[in-house]
């Protein structure tokens, strides 16, 4: 049988009955099923044809029929223009408006590259999204629900210059700044090149410009939304999450690789808009494909409700006339690239390639020009489809919807219409730009349209009364980003006595102590139900079973399931009103998570304080982008990662053992990052990042390391708070004073730094003191930025680094041991100088056990005392010989292949 095959090779299905091929083994009995089919639904309509085919497909199945799954639709648009309801705007108005916008989005990027060639800039990802993005400003962008804060939107990060360029009209960003655009650093502060909540802190609020991560953050954040409403801790309004997304960007396994969270969560407060204008950067996203196909069958198979736009309503009537079902076939038949090209060449080409094929089709067009069939319209630059696809989506309940948009890349543009090119396209010529000012009626003299200058109508004009009116009726001007003044009280250090008590000999492990005051913190009358733990399924990893029994897991169904070890003091207790973030094994989504909670002061007015742990090792060199977006989006909160540590991490090898998180994450400016040796300098850094984020509003974030080695835990010294906080404090004096050699130490190997301490004593007659440092990073940017102020005042007395500061008197060597790469102690080189002897962890991890791993990466009791030793030789401080001699002693060899290499 002739089934018409389409370009996925999943989808099958007839056309029209009156197209089905004479050749079909069985044609009577189908025709008779199709017409008694036909029958139902015009009777009954199109539920009932549903149903009864659902039960069909139910009884193959049952029957042991392998019945094809499909999933994908006919390539036309999913609501008919029979159900569609009548825009509701004024649609000469808008679309005067929406061609200000184009121009002005076009002369802002193309005026800059004029000025200052290679600045850079797109004109064609908005003029592709113009039409998706006005019909949602004007009719369905909410800024606020009452007291509530509004939608929150994720627009495509390209696309900035055309919200500038509403905004510009809107009076909200002045021409100054228009001019200025990616030009930050004037006198008249400018516009960032894309969405940047750092560096426009009152508009943006979502970056996106590094594909991938806005739709993920997205998907996580409509989660969050539902989290923060299921444990009362916002109202429960209509909000939606709107997220503009680009075809070639569902390329990133960000994009896609959450879709099933969304559905499985029921989030009817999530709106995905594709952009399918089937380019990205180089080229066609499918050239030899469907990318709206690929994407319908993903976003169907997960469970989303798709809605497509493909046709403009002028392809209405050919479709009417259309009674063969050719039309559709041609359309399938075409691959993006030749869709591609369709729009590139123009209508003459058209009507010979794409109609001309099929003499039916022809005949379909014969009455238009070639220019009306040029202008044939894709569905995404139809405000009436468009309008309705949006108001279904804002209708569905129980699950999200993705809309997928057929437009055209560089719309409007003339020659760079849908080119290869036309992503990189930053200036017009000047008799393009005339053409773009006759095409879309930009009401300016000739020669200002060839200088690209920028168009704003009267404030009492028609365009901009109705502008303001509409975004007035919707609440407000989006995008904008407004933080509430939130009183926060931050426990004060006593609250954290248990912490800082010490563990009175008893052996515990950071994490173990860690864990423990997140309980305490969990039970705080004022802050407990603020904090979100949330984890990567790695809760038994670091003993927080006791913490899911007292705080259970959030389960937006409840727990639909009596749990086996329910008898059991720690079971595994899933709640709707849950507060523990439990995402499964995805590093990925829980850093989307700890992005909604993190920014949730500024999108909810709610401040939620979130505690991401994780395996060290799956966290910053897994999620490093998505932590950048975090600090650009001004998150706050704590990043915990546990089982650090290269050598402290026993057993697990290469893939396990973190040495370097502590260098990725110095790179992110935001983020405080800290490698406590004790329990108690835990409680000081958190004791005083919530001070610092949520009472003082200081925009910053922390990363604190935290291992699985026991040992007992001191009870806090006296007056050590500030050196814990600004990187280092002495730990231990040597006991007989008069040290003639440091020795730094971070994390458990503080612990090998305090045993090299009696080996140097006892054994070898040399004093030492020992340090713990908490943060070379904070250390170093300190001593950064006093060095900078100094070489920028040579006149003023000089000023010290709060790492000499702290060192002051202290005498010899500096051998500072770390369970992470060298380069985290020395980036305090050009300040201790060739004090500093640096032993880390460098090289690949090995499964083996503490001892062994230690001895290896040269970083035991035994390496610290001896490098102690040799530099105080070189020094001429102590006998060659006897430090020599001491390797042999201590078992530290000397001839063996340097572990960085191995
Ligand atoms: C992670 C990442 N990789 C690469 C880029 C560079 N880049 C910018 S736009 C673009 C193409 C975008 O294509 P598409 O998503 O289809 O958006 P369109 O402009 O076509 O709407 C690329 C590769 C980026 N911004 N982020
Ligand atoms: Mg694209």
């Amino acid at each position: 049988m002739a089934l018409h095959k389409s370009m996925n090779p999943v989808i099958e299905f007839p056309l029209k009955s009156e197209s089905i091929p004479q050749q079909l083994d069985h044609e009577e009995e189908v025709a008779e099923w199709l017409e008694a089919f036909d029958q139902v639904v015009d009777d009954e309509g199109p539920n009932k044809g549903s149903e009864l085919l659902n039960a069909l497909v139910q009884r193959a199945r049952e029957t042991g029929i392998d019945v094809p799954v499909q999933l994908n639709t006919p390539y036309l648009n999913t609501i008919p223009a029979s159900e569609e309801v009548p825009y509701p705007g004024d649609r000469k108005l808008e679309r005067r408006i929406k061609s200000l916008i184009r121009w002005n989005a076009m002369a802002m990027v193309h005026r800059q590259n004029k000025k200052d060639p290679g600045i850079g800039g797109h004109i064609s990802t908005y003029s592709s999204l113009a039409t998706l993005l006005e019909v949602g400003f004007n009719h369905f962008f909410q800024a606020r629900y009452g007291d509530q804060p509004g939608d929150l939107i994720y627009f495509q990060g390209h696309a900035s210059p055309g919200v500038y360029a509403r905004a510009f009209l809107e009076g909200r960003i002045s021409e100054e700044q228009v001019k200025n655009f990616r030009h930050e650093l004037r006198d008249t502060p400018g516009l960032s090149s894309y969405p940047h909540p750092w560096l426009m802190s009152d508009f943006w609020s979502f970056p996106t410009v590094s594909m991938g991560i806005g739709p993920l953050n997205a998907i996580y954040q409509a989660r969050f939304m539902r989290y923060l409403e299921n444990r009362g801790l916002i109202a429960k309004t209509p909000r939606k999450i709107w997220a503009f997304v680009g075809d070639g960007e569902t390329d990133e396994p960000e994009t896609l690789g959450s879709l099933s969270l969304g559905s499985r969560e029921k989030l009817d407060n999530l709106i995905f808009v594709v952009n399918c204008n089937l380019q990205r950067l180089d080229g066609p996203v499918r050239g030899n494909g469907k990318i709206v196909n690929e994407l319908e069958a993903y976003f169907r198979g997960a469970g989303w409700n798709v809605i497509k736009v493909m046709w403009g309503s002028d392809w209405d009537p050919l479709f009417e006339a259309d009674k063969t079902g050719l039309l559709l076939k041609r359309m399938e038949e075409c691959v993006d690239g030749e869709l591609q090209s369709f729009k590139a060449k123009g209508g003459a080409y058209i009507r010979k390639e794409f109609f001309g094929k099929y003499p039916e089709l022809l005949k379909l067009v014969e009455h238009m020009s070639d220019d009306e069939i040029h202008r044939l319209t894709r569905g995404g630059h139809d405000p009436q489809k468009v309008y309705n696809a949006y108001l279904r989506a804002t209708e569905h309940t129980g699950s999200p919807t993705v809309i997928l948009a057929q437009t055209v890349k560089g719309y409007g543009l003339g020659s760079a219409e849908a080119r290869n090119a036309t992503h990189s396209e930053k200036k017009l010529a000047d008799q393009a730009l005339s053409a773009f000012r006759t095409r879309f009626d930009i009401p300016i003299p000739e020669s200002a349209a060839r200088d690209g200058s920028l168009y704003r109508p009267a404030d009492d004009s028609e365009e901009l009364k109705y502008m303001r009116e509409r975004r007035g009726v919707l609440g407000g001007f989006v995008p904008s980003r407004e933080v509430m003044p939130l009183h926060f009280d931050a426990p004060s250090l006593e609250e954290f006595s248990e912490s800082l008590a010490g563990s009175k000999g008893r052996a515990v492990s950071t994490t173990m102590g860690y864990v423990s005051m997140l309980r305490q913190l969990l039970k705080d009358p004022n802050i407990g139900k603020a904090i979100v733990p949330i984890i990567p399924d790695e809760a038994r990893t670091f003993g927080m079973e006791s913490i899911i029994r007292q705080v259970g897991i959030y389960a937006s169904q409840g727990q639909l399931y009596k749990p086996h070890d329910q008898d059991m003091l720690l079971y595994y207790r899933e709640e709707k009103n849950g507060q523990i973030l439990e995402e499964g094994i995805t590093e990925a989504g829980s850093m989307a998570s700890f992005t909604a909670s993190g920014t949730s002061y500024a999108n909810y007015n709610a401040i939620t304080i979130p505690f991401f742990t994780y395996y060290s090792m799956f966290g910053f060199q897994r999620i490093a982008d998505l932590a950048w977006a975090f600090a650009d989006a001004r998150g706050k909160g704590f990043l915990v990662g546990a089982t650090a540590g290269r050598t402290t991490l026993l057993g697990e090898g290469l893939q396990h053992q973190d040495g370097h998180s502590h260098v990725l994450a110095s790179t992110v400016p935001t983020c405080h990052a800290y490698d406590p040796a004790y329990v108690y300098e835990i409680a000081v850094i958190v004791q005083d990042g919530m001070r610092r984020m949520y009472q003082l509003n200081e925009d910053r974030f922390y990363y604190i390391t935290v291992y699985n080695e026991d040992y007992p835990m001191p009870e806090m010294p006296k007056g050590v708070e500030e050196g814990i906080l600004r990187g280092i404090y002495k730990c231990r004096a040597a006991a007989e004073g008069n040290a003639v050699v440091q020795l730094f130490g971070s994390g458990p190997i503080l612990n090998e730094a305090l045993r090299a301490q009696e080996i140097l004593a006892g054994k070898y007659g040399v004093s030492a003191d020992v340090w713990s440092v908490t943060s070379y990073n904070e250390l170093r940017r300190d001593a950064l930025s006093t060095e900078r102020c100094n070489r920028l005042h040579p006149q003023q007395p000089e000023k010290k680094p709060y790492i000499l500061t702290a060192i002051e008197g202290a005498r010899g060597p500096i051998i500072a041991a770390t369970d992470y790469m060298k380069v985290v102690p020395d980036q305090l080189s050009p300040w201790l100088r060739e004090r500093l002897v640096a032993l880390g962890t460098d090289g690949f991890g090995r499964s083996d056990n503490r001892q062994y791993l230690r001895r290896h990466f040269e970083v035991n009791a035994e390496s610290i005392a001896t490098a102690a030793l040799s530099r105080l030789a070189r020094e001429g401080k102590f006998d060659a010989a006897k430090a020599a001699k001491a390797f042999e002693e201590l078992g530290v060899a000397t001839e063996g292949e340097d572990p960085a290499k191995l």
